[in-house]
């Protein structure tokens, strides 16, 4: 086994929300890997372009793109914009996603539906867009980013689970469809990490806090920097036959029950 079976150097790498948190811990896993950063948001100008540079002082090739990937139209147009100036896309990594934290009785369905939609719906509108390239040259790979409530339910996540729930099936279906075009997809799943988005319940006195510490064998939560690796596992040679599979990156939380809060 060689070390080049990890190699994505030169590789164009599009991963949608990748200004912070998560997606930019695995762009620039991959982008210090040696793969061309193709930057998403939605918020502004100003915060990709300060994204972009950030990850361009850290010597990486990156160009950003603004477009919602909720919406079909922007989506085409973007992939168009980023395959004429880029160039072709490798490798899909379907990152963004929200979040909201409110039990299912009392959530308006159309807070439940925006859930669905930007964590279920938009991997399958970007991928369909660019898978089409992957199709014709014969290869690809593409990441979902899936969760523990791809597996396990929690109070108040309800819609989130439903969505990332589902982003386990539909990676299991996009393997089915696309793995005889050598085109692979799979799914990280991360545990709990320290993001913008969990700041909320990492807060100190915070009963969620001192729960998922406990909960996680590794006793801890996760740094973003510890996706690299399966970022650049699935974006590499090294995962040629590997299809339809989440990778769970969460210090062990599925491989337990949990213990009681006395017990070290
Ligand atoms: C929560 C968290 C999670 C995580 C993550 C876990 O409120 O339970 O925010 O949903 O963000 O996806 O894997």
């Amino acid at each position: 086994m060689s070390i080049s079976l990890f190699d994505i150097k030169g590789k164009n790498a599009l991963v949608t929300g990748s200004t912070h948190g998560l997606g930019m811990a695995m762009a620039r896993g991959l982008g210090l890997a040696g793969a061309n950063i193709i930057v998403n948001g939605n918020s502004s100008q100003e915060k990709i372009d300060k994204a972009v540079a950030q990850y361009k002082s850290e010597g990486i090739n990156t160009t950003g793109y603004k477009f919602n990937v909720t919406r079909e139209e922007e989506v085409i147009s973007a992939i168009a914009q980023i395959e004429t100036e880029v160039g072709q896309i490798d490798i899909l990594v379907n990152n963004a996603g929200i979040i909201k934290r409110t039990p299912l009785i009392e959530m308006e369905v159309s807070d439940f539906k925006e859930v669905i939609d930007v964590d279920l719906v938009s991997p399958f509108i970007v991928s369909k867009h660019v898978v089409k390239g992957m199709i014709a040259r014969k290869e690809g790979k593409v990441i979902n980013i899936c969760s523990m409530m791809s597996e396990l339910g929690r109070n108040g996540v309800g819609a989130y689970a439903a969505a990332k729930g589902g982003l386990k099936m539909l990676t299991q279906n996009m393997a089915t469809e696309w793995a005889k075009h050598n085109i692979q997809v799979n799914g990280i799943g991360p545990g709990y990490f320290a993001t913008s988005q969990t700041a909320p319940i990492r807060v100190d006195g915070h009963p969620f806090n001192g729960f998922i510490v406990n909960r996680t064998p590794a006793a801890k939560w996760g740094d973003p920097s510890d996706l690299a690796g399966a970022a650049i596992f699935l974006s590499s040679k090294a995962s040629d036959f590997v299809n339809g599979h989440v990778l769970y990156v969460d210090g062990g939380i599925l491989a337990t029950i949990g213990k009681p809060s006395n017990e070290s």
